[in-house]
């Protein structure tokens, strides 16, 4: 038996540091590092089996033509060759008649490695000229709101969690998305910390908490300010840190004088006297720290949520404590030379004489169905799955369905998207190819080389791209460049956080911590304000931080509410990882219920186990009710949840909640508000 490194690639913020036990070439268990400072030796459930999604018979093996009509999912299969030629053939012709920017690529983070996630693919897209992704779908509100009030994509150190004495999740549901936070936490709260939880849902780290606040979706802002309110009000705030390090106080005391407890009350559903404590105890703990995710950004007022939230710990001084401050994310620390990968110098050599138009992944439904000037008649899809994760799915596919779009699908498994492919291909799994790991919710660099061998004909991102711009005739070096050269010039970049981290390392170590903070020292970036922004403080922008209830909430449009009276939550489902899963039988049973309140399932004659059609104006679904007793019951009235996402295709009428969520944009940086959503529930037969 041999123990080979690898890095577990799904989009999750504790990026694992997996050991591979082989056998007689096949892999035979997962384990989790224990010599990774954050991993510590274990998986999640979802990775701890991946191998029966590695080596499951639905792996797609060779390359595929459509046999049958669009999302019928009939293919043909084909040799490497057809395929290429089929696509270079029709991407050629697109570019030649409508312009290279009807060709739209479409891809996130089914990979967060970063060759297969950014690599080859944007320098062939660059060089073909194709429309540019802004790629939105998950963290652009409250990436735009960290960057408006911070400057910089950093946050707190999970291994300071530790440290904390008053943990806050806050639309973070750490045992569910985010695990290896949670025996830092353990440990805190060994040493006498608390954790509370806010959040509209009663998750499991919600019902771990020492206290569970309810509160109404996409009010978060309106919770901050009155948090803020009394932390002013009462003089609890660090005048010190204030003066030195923050821009706008004057202006924010003026704002946070309209959120009383009171008013907050009314608006969150938060008591009055519980607004006060929470505030009175955050201000007083130290350190205190706040698990931001990203939850509470999938709202119509997300980006104003994200910047009351991180303005909390600049008036606190949290900033300034080892185990204080906020994490959302950690991601920017990772200085690598993204421009030498994605190479976005090749664009100029587009025929256009201009820079490719942006189009917004959260919009595709619109981008398919509506733009012009030029139409998208070619789409590649890769690291994604947008009928069954993007907003207002009819709409996307509406799009998919069109017979003059040509779509290529590069896959591992036969996915809803897949059905609606000309052409699909098949793909490696992350312990198949080489790549550079970045986190999103830690700071150690790692590096993987395939641990398995890959199955029937499969190729990485990498490979196909690279193929695909030999055959569009691409004579530049840069299509040569293998994954170590890639590599070598990510790490380049220069940045002190980087010196001394070089391949080589990596391939010896495997994880490496960023030089954030000298050998065994913590990472406190705005101890002494250091804020990225361009005055280097943290500006409170109280301008920006006026409530109103999301359209979409029952404090929202009144027509609408009044048609839609339940607010719809598709949160995370514990057991998945957005669709990536949904082949799995299980998948079927865990993500097919609906939780509704006691009082809201009596009111429509629904009883526990009920067949109900959830619908609203852009569409409908079929699940089951969940309804628990009022004190078991993981919603308050009003409020209703689906764990998402599945396949749409393995439901009951083939969507899922995405049948129902809006493409409307969020307040800042283009992001989807997949959580505020209104609809009715009403019972079926059987
Ligand atoms: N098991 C599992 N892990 C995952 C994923 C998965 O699908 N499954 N997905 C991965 C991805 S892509 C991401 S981005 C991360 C996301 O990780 P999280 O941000 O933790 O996940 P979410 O479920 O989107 O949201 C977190 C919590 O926010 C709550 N919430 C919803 N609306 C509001 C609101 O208006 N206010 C407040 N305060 N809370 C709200 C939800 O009920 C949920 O419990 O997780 C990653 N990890
Ligand atoms: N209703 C609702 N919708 C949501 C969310 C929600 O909470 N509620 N969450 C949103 C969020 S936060 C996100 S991040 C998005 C996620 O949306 P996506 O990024 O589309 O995530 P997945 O559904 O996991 O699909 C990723 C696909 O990539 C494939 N894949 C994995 N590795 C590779 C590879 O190396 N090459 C190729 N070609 N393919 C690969 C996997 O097989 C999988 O099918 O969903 C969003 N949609
Ligand atoms: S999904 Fe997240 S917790 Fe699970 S193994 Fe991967 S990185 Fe670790
Ligand atoms: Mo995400």
């Amino acid at each position: 038996m041999e123990i080979r490194h690898s890095v577990c690639a799904l989009d999750c913020p504790d990026t694992c540091a997996v050991l591979v036990h082989v056998e007689n070439g096949r892999g035979v268990k997962l384990q989790g590092d224990p010599k990774h400072p954050v991993t510590r030796g274990f998986l999640c459930g979802k990775v701890a089996r991946y191998l029966e999604r590695e080596y499951s018979v639905e792996r797609l093996l060779y390359p595929q033509k459509r046999a049958g009509e669009k999302g019928e999912g009939r293919f043909q299969r084909i040799s490497w060759d057809e395929a290429l030629d089929t696509i270079a053939e029709r991407l050629g012709g697109v570019a030649r008649e409508f312009g290279p920017e009807a060709i739209l690529p479409y891809s996130y983070a089914g990979t967060m490695g970063m060759l297969n996630g950014s690599g080859m693919d944007r320098r062939f897209f660059h060089r073909l000229g194709a429309s540019r992704l802004d790629r939105t779908i998950c963290s652009a509100t409250g990436s735009a709101a960290l960057m408006a009030t911070v400057g910089l994509r950093y946050g707190t150190e999970p291994e300071q969690f530790r440290d904390a004495k008053l943990i806050l999740a806050w639309a973070a549901n750490i045992h569910g998305t985010n695990v290896h936070l949670w025996p830092f936490i353990v440990e805190a709260r060994r040493n006498g910390a608390k954790l509370y939880a806010i959040d509209p849902v009663k998750t499991r780290t919600a019902a771990l908490a020492d206290r569970h606040y309810s509160i109404h979706p996409g009010s978060d802002p309106a919770l901050a300010l009155g948090l803020a309110h009394v932390i002013i009000g009462e003089r609890l705030y660090d005048a010190d840190y204030v003066s030195n390090y923050t821009n706008g106080f004057e202006a924010l005391k003026q704002r946070v004088a309209e959120y009383t407890p009171e008013r907050v009350e009314g608006l969150t559903g938060i008591a009055k006297e519980d607004v006060i404590a929470l505030a009175r105890e955050y201000a007083a703990t130290r350190p205190a720290a706040i698990r931001l995710n990203y939850g509470v950004q999938r709202s119509e007022r997300g980006g104003a949520a994200v910047r009351a939230i991180v303005a909390l710990p600049a008036l606190t001084g949290s900033y300034r404590d080892v185990g204080g401050g906020v994490q959302l994310s950690t991601a920017q620390a990772f200085r690598f030379d993204k421009d030498a990968l994605e190479m976005p110098e090749l664009q100029r050599k587009s025929s256009l004489g201009r820079e490719a138009r942006i189009v917004n992944m959260a919009e595709i439904g619109k981008a398919l169905t509506e733009l012009d000037s030029p139409a998208v008649r070619a789409m590649v899809v890769y690291n994604s799955n947008p009928a069954a994760i993007a907003p207002n799915q009819n709409r996307v596919l509406k799009g998919l369905r069109r017979a003059d779009l040509f779509t290529v699908v590069l896959e591992q498994f036969q996915t809803d998207t897949a059905d609606y492919a000309d052409i699909l291909l098949p793909v490696t799994t992350f312990l198949e190819h080489t790549d550079l790991y970045l986190a999103y919710g830690h700071y150690h660099v790692q590096m993987a080389k395939p641990a398995l061998e890959a199955p029937g004909e499969a190729k990485s991102n990498v490979e196909i791209f690279r193929a695909l711009a030999k055959r569009m005739g691409f004579e530049e070096k840069c299509f040569d460049d293998s994954a170590e050269e890639m590599i070598e010039a990510l790490l380049g970049s220069g940045h002190p956080f980087l010196e001394g981290i070089t391949r080589e390392r990596l391939e010896r170590e495997h994880s490496v911590r960023l030089n954030v903070a000298p050998q065994g020292q913590p990472f406190v970036p705005f101890a002494q304000g250091g804020f990225g922004t361009e005055s280097g403080k943290c500006e409170f922008g109280a301008e920006g931080l006026e409530y109103q209830p999301p359209r979409e909430s029952r404090w929202g449009d009144e027509a609408l509410r009044k048609r839609y009276p339940l607010e719809f939550v598709s949160s995370k489902n514990d057991d998945s990882m957005n669709s990536t899963f949904g082949h799995r039988k299980a998948q079927d049973a865990e993500t097919s219920v609906l939780y509704l309140h006691p009082v809201d399932a009596e009111a429509r004659g629904i009883a526990a186990g009920d067949r109900i059609r959830v619908f609203n104006d852009r569409g409908s679904l079929l699940l089951k009710a969940a309804v628990k007793s009022d004190a078991e019951s993981p919603v308050r009235p009003g409020v209703a949840r689906a764990p998402a996402t599945r396949w749409s295709k393995k439901a009951m009428d083939g969507h899922n909640a995405n049948a129902l969520t809006s493409d409307r944009l969020s307040d800042m940086g283009g992001g989807p508000v997949f959580y505020s959503c209104l609809v009715e529930v009403e019972r079926c037969g059987d």
